[in-house]
């Protein structure tokens, strides 16, 4: 039967290998069936920049990866806040098709928005001023040019911080705002799905807006167990591992 797969916020590393094992065996068994596989971001704990390839971490993910590719099966990409510095390096050693943040897709006659969801949550405002910033191409030029040890030094050090301000950061913050969901779907003319991680928080939300409806899937993450969603031309379902 047809059906495609949509993942994220899986946060692979090395200090976690049962998660890798997981998303290992995910793709071999469950994938390797659907028409494809859509990724939106947040793959990994952080990537530090492409030369992380070959750091070794991640060797049986890019083979994994690799090997269902070269099967036929096409994966895309879409980065989330840990991973945006994946780029066409990573593309070519696995053969994952990189998209842009937000992306429009045409499935089983169903036009559906996908995006990491870290730019909906506009009133997290530290947060969207540090985006703004480490989205720039000159700012990831310099950080990229510093040797990768050290990149992975500061990441760490972001990691505590945000770690710290998330602690006072209320939950309502960080999640997706409304007027945010309702600019994006309506610059996006009206999609009937909108599909989105980040925020760790699954669910199905059914937002009416200009007389148009539109549901709003958020994926869950993959820290305690990992979960995707199903479209096919019959429905959408959740699936947990
Ligand atoms: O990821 P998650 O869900 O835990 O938290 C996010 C936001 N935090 C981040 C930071 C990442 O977690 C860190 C890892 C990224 C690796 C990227 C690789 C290369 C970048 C290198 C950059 C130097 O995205 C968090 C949100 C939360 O989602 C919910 O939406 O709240 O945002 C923050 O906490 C960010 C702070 O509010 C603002 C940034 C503070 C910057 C302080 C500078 C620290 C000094 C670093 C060393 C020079
Ligand atoms: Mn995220």
């Amino acid at each position: 039967m047809q059906h495609t797969l949509f993942i994220s916020d899986l946060h692979l590393c090395d200090t976690r290998p049962a998660i890798t094992a997981a998303f290992g065996d995910f793709l071999s068994r469950i994938a390797s069936q659907a028409d494809g596989l859509y990724i939106l971001g947040d793959l990994f704990e952080y990537w530090p920049g492409d030369d992380y390839i070959t750091a070794g971490f991640h060797d049986s993910t890019i083979a994994s990866l690799s090997a269902l590719t070269q099967a036929g099966l096409p994966i895309f990409f879409i980065h989330g806040n840990r991973d945006f510095l994946i780029g066409e390096a990573f593309a070519r050693t696995t053969g994952v098709t990189l998209l842009a943040d937000p992306s429009s897709i045409m499935l089983y006659g169903k036009r559906i928005l996908i995006s990491h969801g870290d730019a909906l949550c506009t009133d997290d405002v530290a947060y969207q001023v540090f985006r703004q910033q480490v989205r720039q191409p000159d700012w990831q030029k310099n950080f990229l040019a510093q040797p990768l040890d050290q990149r992975i030094a500061i990441i760490e050090q972001l990691r505590s911080a945000s770690d710290r301000e998330k602690s006072i950061k209320s939950m309502d913050i960080m999640d997706a705002n409304p007027d945010a969901v309702r600019q994006l779907l309506s610059k996006h003319h009206y999609p009937e799905l909108l599909i989105h991680g980040h925020t760790h928080r699954p669910a199905m939300h059914v937002h009416e807006i200009d007389g148009h409806r539109c549901t709003r899937w958020v994926l869950g993450d993959w820290y305690e167990q990992g979960s995707y969603l199903n479209v096919s031309p019959s429905g959408i379902t959740t699936h947990l591992l």
